[in-house]
C-alpha cells in the first residue's frame, strides 16, 4: 500500500506489535497457534495475514502497529473515553477533512480487532457514506467529498480482502456484480469479502455488468451462488428477466442473492433459489447456511473411510 507494510515478520516483529514476548510468540507458533514458514536459513516467518488472523481470534491487541510496518493502517486506537467520537463519526470527520490515511485505518482497524467484515461494512462504513451522501446537495464540493470517500473505502476494503486467508481451490466459488445499469462500486466488494472472509473462491466482477457478460462467467467459473447488488431504481422486470436467466445457466442447486436501496418493491415473488437479503450481515448467516449444507450434502473425498 505503501512499500512499508511488512509482507512478512518475524517472530520478534509480531511479539513487539502485540506487546508479548518473543519467547511466548516462538511457543505458541511451534504450538500450531500461529501459522509460520521458514527461511532458507530455518527462521521462522509469519505472513501479515496470518498474524492478522492470529491478533483477531486470539483477542489480543495490535498495541505497537509500526512493528508491523501499519502505523499508516492502524493510526487510531480505542479509548475509554465516554466523549470521544463514536468511529463513524470519526470516520465521516476523515472524509471531510480527506485525510485518507485516517479514514483507511479507521475502517482496517475495525477488522483487525475483531469485527467481521459485514459487521464493518453494514456498522461504520455504512452510516459515514449515508452521512457523506447529504453533501451532494450542497455542490460541487460535496460530491467530491463523496467519491473521495468511496476511493477511500474501497482502498480499506481491498486492504481488508488481502488479510483474509485464500479459499482452498476446492471451495464453491461465489460471483456476482452490479445490476447492467448500476454504477455503485462498493456493494459488489462488500459482497465480495463478506463471501471470502465466509469461504468461499469470490469472484467479484463489479459494477454495471450486462446480463450476458454475467451469463458468460456463470458458465466459465459455475458459481455455487450469485449476488446480483441493485442500488439505483431498477424496472422490475428487467431485473426478474436478468434474475430467471441467470438462474437457469447456473448448476443445480446454485443461488442467487440480491440486494441494495434499488431492489424494486414490485419484486417481492421471487423465483425459488432466489433470495433478496437487506444487509452484509444477513448475507454473511446466508453464506455460512449455504456452506453447512454442502459439507453436509458432500461425500468424504476419496479414499476416506466411510463413517459406519
Ligand atoms: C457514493 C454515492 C454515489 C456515487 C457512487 C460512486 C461509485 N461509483 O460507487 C455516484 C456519484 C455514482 C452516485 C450517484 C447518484 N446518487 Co448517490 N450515493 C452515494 C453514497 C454516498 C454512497 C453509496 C454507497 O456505496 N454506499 C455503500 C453501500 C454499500 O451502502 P448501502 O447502499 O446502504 O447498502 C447497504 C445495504 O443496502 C446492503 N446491500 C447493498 N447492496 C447489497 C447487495 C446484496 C447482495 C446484499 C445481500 C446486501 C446489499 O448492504 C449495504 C451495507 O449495509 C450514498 C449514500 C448512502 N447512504 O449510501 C448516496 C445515495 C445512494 N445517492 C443518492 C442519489 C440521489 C444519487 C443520484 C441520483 C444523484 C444525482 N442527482 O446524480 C445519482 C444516481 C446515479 C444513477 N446512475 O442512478 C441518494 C439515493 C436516495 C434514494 N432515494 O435512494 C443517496 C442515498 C444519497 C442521499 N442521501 O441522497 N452516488
Amino acid at each position: 500500500m505503501d512499500g512499508r507494510i511488512k509482507a512478512f515478520l518475524t517472530p520478534k516483529d509480531l511479539a513487539a506489535a502485540l506487546g508479548v514476548s518473543e519467547s511466548s510468540l516462538k511457543r505458541w507458533a511451534d504450538d500450531g497457534a500461529i501459522r509460520v514458514s521458514r527461511t532458507a536459513g530455518g527462521h521462522r516467518r509469519i505472513a501479515l495475514a496470518d498474524a492478522v488472523q492470529f491478533a483477531r481470534e486470539s483477542g489480543l491487541q495490535i498495541e505497537h502497529p509500526a512493528a508491523l510496518g501499519l502505523e499508516e493502517v492502524l493510526p487510531v486506537r480505542g479509548g475509554s473515553d465516554a466523549q470521544a467520537p463514536s468511529t463513524a463519526e470519526a470516520l465521516y470527520a476523515a472524509f471531510l477533512r480527506d485525510d485518507w490515511r485516517v479514514a483507511r485505518g479507521l475502517v482496517v482497524s475495525a477488522y483487525v480487532s475483531g469485527e467481521s467484515v459485514a459487521t464493518v461494512c453494514d456498522g461504520v462504513v455504512r452510516e459515514a457514506l449515508s452521512r457523506a451522501g447529504e453533501l451532494w446537495e450542497q455542490g460541487s464540493d460535496g460530491i467530491v467529498v463523496e467519491h473521495r470517500a468511496v476511493d477511500t473505502c474501497l482502498q480499506a476494503l481491498s486492504f481488508i480482502r488481502s488479510l483474509i486467508p485464500a479459499a482452498p481451490a476446492t471451495a464453491p466459488v461465489a460471483l456476482g456484480a452490479g445490476f447492467t445499469t448500476d454504477p455503485f462500486m462498493l456493494p459488489s466488494l462488500f459482497a465480495a469479502v463478506v463471501l471470502a472472509e465466509a469461504g468461499f473462491r469470490d469472484v467479484n466482477l463489479g459494477p454495471t455488468m450486462p446480463t450476458a457478460a454475467l451469463l458468460s462467467a456463470v458458465d466459465r467459473y459455475a458459481p455455487a451462488l450469485v449476488w446480483r447488488t441493485v442500488s439505483v431504481a431498477t424496472d422490475a422486470e428487467a431485473l426478474r428477466r436478468d434474475l430467471l436467466a441467470v438462474l437457469e445457466r447456473m448448476p443445480a442447486h446454485g443461488r442467487i442473492v440480491l440486494g441494495g436501496r434499488g431492489v424494486p418493491q414490485g419484486i417481492l415473488h421471487l423465483p425459488d433459489r432466489v433470495h433478496h437479503l437487506g444487509s452484509m450481515s444477513e448475507l454473511a448467516g446466508f453464506a455460512r447456511g449455504v456452506l453447512a449444507v454442502r459439507a453436509v450434502d458432500e461425500p468424504p473425498p476419496a479414499g476416506d473411510p466411510v463413517p459406519s
